[in-house]
């Protein structure tokens, strides 16, 4: 009886222990859990006629046999660890060393080998430890008290707790293959993107400016999605429908064969603050949406697009900013390359001059041809604005908030945008000083951002310093402080720096 109760013990903690490790491997994002990492071992060492007939007798199947062969052999040594348990305590925790120590040195002889790999194998030992200790504490070595309701109650507890780490290790593991598979299709798609490069005259090369051109990697990213939806662009598709003369359906070949035009374009977050970083310049190429449109007939009375993405979010975006001229764009590729998944793989909306919430559809399937007073969109529904137009911002870069600048010959410099309008002038302003111009950088349109500079000459003390800009309409920016609830923040952004 005892002897059935402690071997069930250490079945149930090796069980555990192999759960916690895979669980642990899927959300490490290792490329190999230490399971699989044991079971390259057994299959590495077993020597090779027999590996031979065992292939022999399973075919392909030797790789699932190796796991399942481990596993069996994990369960067993727990089941031996568990009777050893209550009598011989120290032979029972080297068994458990031991074996972490070889796991470990398994995931360190393979080419994905990293300390995480090292990390999952020693928690999956501790986990071991831990269940035994909490089965058998009512337990002592002769065995007495044996508490069998409540041995019961902590293995049915343990039991659900493996069941759910180890089913939502295997759920992440195969989303983490099934990434890869994705990020492959990607990486082979040769899509006709001109190679066009940076247009002259768009940086001013001042030391702490970002570059004008913002890298993929670094471009900001918001959406409600926990993991990013996984497409194939092979199936992916975009029904359109609504108000619409003819429905139609499209694929990704037919957005391709169309061509790609492509258009710089400044996104901006409508919850990117005064001075905040939630904005990103970018060449995006893609199919205008004017001509999907026109294609489909838009029906009187229309006046808006709601585009539903792979994952349910929706967006509603006014119709004339999609067919008045503006570069609005059903995107395939974000500078140069195709969408990053993080950015909406395979097909996405960019529209210029409208914050991303009511425009940029990520992972876009669905369009619906329809009318603002028939629906609210995601954002909508939660309190912001219907229609989110960009506000016109500038941002100060350099010097940074805080810093100390050295006095003298200095210079102050950031960004601007006022997209659909472009910026007219920058002008900047230090305490109680007179707003001075700066000198504004090249633009290739208006709907990107534009960097700026002015020469200061730094003297001693605590300064504050404001930036403004001026659209082409010859509006001002307000410095009238707003949230950026509901429709975007407004005021000027300033900065606060020592100078010695
Ligand atoms: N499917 C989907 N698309 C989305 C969102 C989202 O939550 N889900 N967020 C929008 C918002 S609020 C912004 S600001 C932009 C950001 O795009 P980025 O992450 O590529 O910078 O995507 C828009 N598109
Ligand atoms: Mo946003």
């Amino acid at each position: 009886m005892r002897d059935r109760m402690t071997a069930a013990a250490g079945v149930l903690a090796a069980a555990a222990a192999m759960a916690a490790t895979e669980g642990l491997a899927a959300v490490l994002d290792l490329r190999e859990s230490p399971l699989v990492s044991v079971g390259q071992s057994v299959i590495a060492l077993t020597p090779g006629p027999i590996a031979e007939a065992i292939i022999n007798v399973v075919g392909t199947k030797d790789k699932p046999l190796a796991v399942t062969s481990v596993v069996i052999a994990v369960l067993l040594i727990g089941a031996l660890v568990g009777t050893l348990w209550l009598g011989r305590r120290l032979v029972a925790g080297g068994l458990v060393a031991l074996f972490v120590v070889l796991a470990a040195a398994s995931v360190l002889s393979r080419p994905y080998a990293s300390p995480a790999g090292v990390f999952a194998a020693v928690a999956g030992g501790v986990v071991v430890v831990g269940v035994l200790q909490l089965l058998l504490r009512d337990q002592d070595a002769a065995g007495v008290n044996l508490s069998r309701r409540r041995f019961l109650r902590t293995a049915a507890v343990i039991g659900l707790a493996t069941v759910v780490v180890g089913g939502a290790g295997q759920v992440l593991a195969a989303r983490h293959r099934r990434r890869q598979a994705i990020e492959k299709v990607r990486a082979a798609l040769t899509l006709p993107v001109r190679a066009e490069g940076v247009p002259a005259g768009v940086d001013l090369g001042v030391k702490g400016l970002g570059p004008w051109l913002t890298p993929n990697r670094d471009f900001y990213r918001i959406d409600t999605a926990l993991s990013p939806p996984l497409i194939d662009p092979a199936s992916w598709t975009l029904r359109i429908h609504g108000m619409v003369d003819r429905e139609l359906t499209l694929t990704y070949q037919d957005l391709v064969d169309r061509g790609l035009s492509d258009a710089w374009i400044t996104l901006c977050c409508v919850s990117n603050p005064v001075g905040g970083d939630l904005v990103g310049n970018t060449v995006w190429g893609g199919v205008p949406i004017k001509d999907i449109l026109d294609e489909v007939g838009v029906q009187a009375g229309a006046d808006a697009l709601l585009s539903t993405s792979d994952d349910g979010w929706t967006c509603g975006t006014p119709l004339r900013a999609l067919t008045d001229g503006r570069d609005a764009l059903l995107a395939l590729t974000m500078n140069g390359e195709p969408l990053p998944i993080a950015h909406g793989f395979p097909v996405r909306q960019v529209v210029p001059g409208l914050y991303g919430y009511v425009s940029a559809t990520k992972w876009v399937t669905e369009w619906e041809v329809t009318r603002f007073a028939d629906f609210q969109a995601y954002w909508t529904q939660r309190g912001w604005g219907e229609r989110g137009p960009i506000k016109t911002q500038s941002r100060i870069d350099v010097p940074r908030e805080g810093s100390t600048v050295a006095a003298g010959t200095s210079v102050i410099a950031g960004v601007a945008w006022a997209q659909r309008v472009g910026v007219q002038k920058v002008e900047v302003a230090v305490d109680d000083g007179p707003w001075r111009e700066a000198t504004l950088a090249g633009v290739p349109n208006i709907d990107t951002w534009v960097q700026w500079r002015l020469g200061w000459d730094a003297e001693p003390g605590r300064h504050t310093i404001q930036v403004r800009a001026t659209d082409q309409d010859g509006t001002t920016q307000t410095s009238e402080r707003a949230d950026v609830l509901p429709d975007g923040a407004t005021g000027y952004d300033s900065v606060s720096v020592e100078v010695d």
